[in-house]
């Protein structure tokens, strides 16, 4: 017997416990099935939602089927088979941000992109609130995006993932952006064009869009109610946002005007100055004055273990860029910072690959860095994929590695952790990894 209300959230972490503390809220009859027998938020469900159904260690077919809609968290695919059954049984498939854009009365800037998206989506949060918002940031960085809605907020500012965007069809963004488009998940999508066309779903219904005009893919062939603003390393063109060479100086800057000199800007590296730009453009879209955004940029330090900078030993400097966990973030660091030293960069990278292609490293090592320093599960991997780029050493472990980064490194040069792989091999995560180099890198500072 088919309960017409019934919602079935599937997944119960924290964006699983998001939704069914949202629907209860609403007075809708929930339940809840996990493929885990012991998945993280259920303690805080038994104690705070007794009365809500719950079905563990596997996906109960028989409550999928009485749903009126499943509500499916972003850690798992839609290509799951029970979740297939359903879809081809006509029961809606949707996500947390989909409940989101149903109820949201504010509106919502959102941040998409293969990388980046973490730190646009804090830069955009500072620039508004400097701007006057009361603004919420959250969504695929931090709080679940349900739980930002209140009363006192004017705006809202989502960093979405393509796992969210799949099962988003209402949110009508004020602005929005997919920043860039490198492989990533490919575990969750039978090829590149299909995690593309989850990306392109944040466009869908957006009032000002703004696209990255040097990334064609990650706008592609997205037909635009609206035309977008851009964003490039490039000159800009009239209203475009991008970066000039003038009289020595390199400035972002709007059109024909110089906005601000790049050694004004705290963030460092060329894909950082894209991420400035990108904020500019979403902001500008929706009328926040430029003039109160460049001096907020100036405020603005960036995120932890994103090509943080740690210390200068001896001349040289050091970065964690721990977070950059695919091939394309590690790329875009050595392609960042390498024009912007007068040294040699030393890269240290390593741990578990996730069967990527480290020959994508190749160019850009071979233009910037002096040595690689490898280490980790796939070290051999990534030697083998870099050989004869630069100079390889293989380490035992990142102990090691930064001690013969120390040794080979000259004042002048950068060395920079940017490992290009996952963290779980030798860390509890990528933050646990960026936290043990740095204190590697202060004890050889004292
Ligand atoms: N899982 C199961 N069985 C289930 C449900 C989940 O095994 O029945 C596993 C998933 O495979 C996954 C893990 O549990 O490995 C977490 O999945 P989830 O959907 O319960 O995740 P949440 O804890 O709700 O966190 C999610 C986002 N996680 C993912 O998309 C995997 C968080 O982004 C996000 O911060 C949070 O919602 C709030 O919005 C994390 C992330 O890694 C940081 N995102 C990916 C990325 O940035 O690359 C997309
Ligand atoms: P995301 O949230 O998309 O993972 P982050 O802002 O957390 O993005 O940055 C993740 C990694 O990507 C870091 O290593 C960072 O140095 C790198 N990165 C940041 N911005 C860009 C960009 N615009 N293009 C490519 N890589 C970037």
């Amino acid at each position: 017997m088919k309960n017409s209300d019934l919602k079935v959230v599937v997944g119960l972490g924290k964006t699983g416990l998001s939704c069914v503390r949202y629907l209860s809220a609403q007075g809708y009859p929930v339940a809840v099935t996990d493929s885990r027998l012991d998945p993280p938020e259920l303690k805080e469900l038994q104690e705070n939602f007794p009365h809500v159904e719950v079905q563990l260690g596997g996906f109960n077919e028989k409550l999928l089927s009485d749903a009126s809609e499943l509500v499916v968290s972003p850690g798992i695919s839609i290509k799951e088979p029970a979740i297939a059954n359903q879809i081809k049984r006509n029961i809606p498939v949707i996500g947390d941000i989909e409940l989101f854009a149903r109820n949201v009365k504010r509106p919502v800037i959102a941040i998409t992109g293969s990388n980046g998206k973490s730190t646009v989506t804090s830069l955009m949060g500072h620039l508004a609130s400097n701007a006057g918002y009361k603004v919420k940031v959250g969504g695929n960085l931090g709080i679940p995006a349900l739980e930002l809605i209140d009363d006192t907020s004017d705006l809202y500012i989502l960093e979405l993932s393509s796992f969210q965007l799949e099962t988003t069809h209402s949110l009508r963004c004020w602005s929005s952006v997919n920043l860039n488009i490198s492989p990533d998940h490919m575990d969750r999508y039978a090829h590149l064009q299909e995690y593309i066309d989850a990306k392109l779903r944040i466009y869908r219904h957006c009032d000002h869009p703004v696209i990255n005009l040097d990334d064609s893919q990650s706008y592609g062939a997205f037909k635009f109610d609206t035309p977008p603003v851009g964003f490039t390393l490039k000159e800009p063109q009239e209203r475009m946002f991008g970066l000039r060479a003038d009289r020595g100086e390199m400035y972002l800057a709007q059109g024909k005007k110089n906005l601000l000199p790049t050694k004004s800007v705290p963030l460092k590296g060329h894909h950082q100055y894209a991420n400035v730009l990108a904020g500019l453009a979403l902001g500008s879209s929706v009328g926040i004055s430029v003039e109160s955004m460049l001096q907020s940029v100036t405020t603005f330090k960036g995120l932890p273990h994103r090509c943080q900078w740690v210390a200068n030993v001896n001349g040289v400097n050091w970065y964690n860029d721990s977070k950059a966990t695919n091939v394309g973030s590690a790329q875009a660091a050595i392609f960042g910072i390498g024009p912007e030293i007068n040294g040699k960069l030393i890269l240290l990278a390593g741990g578990q690959g996730k069967n990527a292609d480290f020959s994508e490293l190749y160019g850009a090592v071979q233009k910037y860095v002096k040595t690689v320093i490898l280490y980790g599960q796939d070290k051999q991997l990534i030697a083998e994929a870099l050989e004869g780029s630069a100079p390889i050493v293989v380490a035992d472990d990142l102990q090691t590695a930064v001690e013969g980064a120390a040794e080979q490194a000259k004042a002048g040069d950068v060395v920079i952790l940017s490992p290009a792989c996952a963290s779980f091999d030798m860390f509890r995560n990528f933050e646990h990894r960026g936290e043990v180099f740095m204190e590697i890198v202060r004890g050889l500072a004292s």
